[in-house]
């Protein structure tokens, strides 16, 4: 009984990204939800970017984002197709991110502040279309945890992953404000699936009854 998804009816599956700026607490929605029996909670694999061939990719970025913006987010896009194409194992896949924050937000921050170029913006681009129309890289439902820049910096601080010491408040505000751009505003780019917004400027126990008040919206149905 591994794959309950298998044994739906027509063998409908969903998949749930979680998205929002760094520090906004995509990981304790996923780490709620991992419980649930219907739910395979897909964290981002920050560990293989800590350790690639014994290189620290995340610590190379904040060091020098000139250097290594284009190297950490072509192995960005990498890590992230590999959980698109992961196949299901339950109804519901939660993915933490997805391709399409890679290159709508990181990688579109990047080509805005100049860490990036024309041309490494090209190769990025011309590996997303070509991975999105190849691949299944479908979405049922975005789930936008919305904070405010200062919140998620704060947060940031916090718990002071070592990599992130350098981190500057530039960087928190241009993300939100792509994060607004694309899920809110929908000003440049298309969007993948319906959003569900979420106040995550909420402390962990307000949070999670959030969670749990729509349990039902963010499990399409599954809970
Ligand atoms: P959470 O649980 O909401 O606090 O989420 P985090 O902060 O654990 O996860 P996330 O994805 O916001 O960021 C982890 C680190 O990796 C952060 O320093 C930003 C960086 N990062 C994540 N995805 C990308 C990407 O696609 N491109 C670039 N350049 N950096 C990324």
């Amino acid at each position: 009984l591994n794959d309950i998804g298998a044994l739906l009816p027509k063998g409908k599956k969903y998949t749930v990204s979680v998205e929002g700026n760094i520090g906004c607490g995509k990981t304790t929605l996923l780490e709620y939800f991992r419980s649930s029996p219907n739910v395979e909670a897909i964290r981002e694999p920050v560990e293989q970017w800590t350790n690639i061939q014994g290189h620290n990719a995340l610590a190379l970025l904040y060091q020098d984002p000139q250097r290594w913006s284009f190297t950490f987010n072509l192995y960005a896009q990498l890590t992230r197709i590999q959980m698109h194409v992961k196949p299901h194992m339950k109804p519901v896949k939660m993915l933490e991110r997805s391709l399409y924050s890679t290159r709508y937000c990181f990688v579109e921050n990047d080509f805005r502040n100049k860490t990036i170029n024309g041309m490494e913006l090209g190769i990025l681009n011309g590996w997303f279309d070509f991975l999105m129309e190849r691949e299944n890289t479908s979405l049922d439902l975005i789930i936008y945890l919305r904070a405010d820049p200062q919140v998620c910096f704060n947060r940031i601080k916090k718990r002071s992953r070592k990599e992130e010491c350098s981190v500057p408040f530039e960087l928190i505000q241009s993300l939100h404000d792509l994060h607004e751009e694309w899920l809110i505003q929908h000003k440049k780019f298309k969007l993948p699936a319906p959003v569900l917004v979420l106040d995550a400027n909420k402390e962990y126990s307000e949070i999670t009854q959030l969670y749990e008040d729509k349990r039902q919206e963010i499990l399409c149905g599954f809970h």
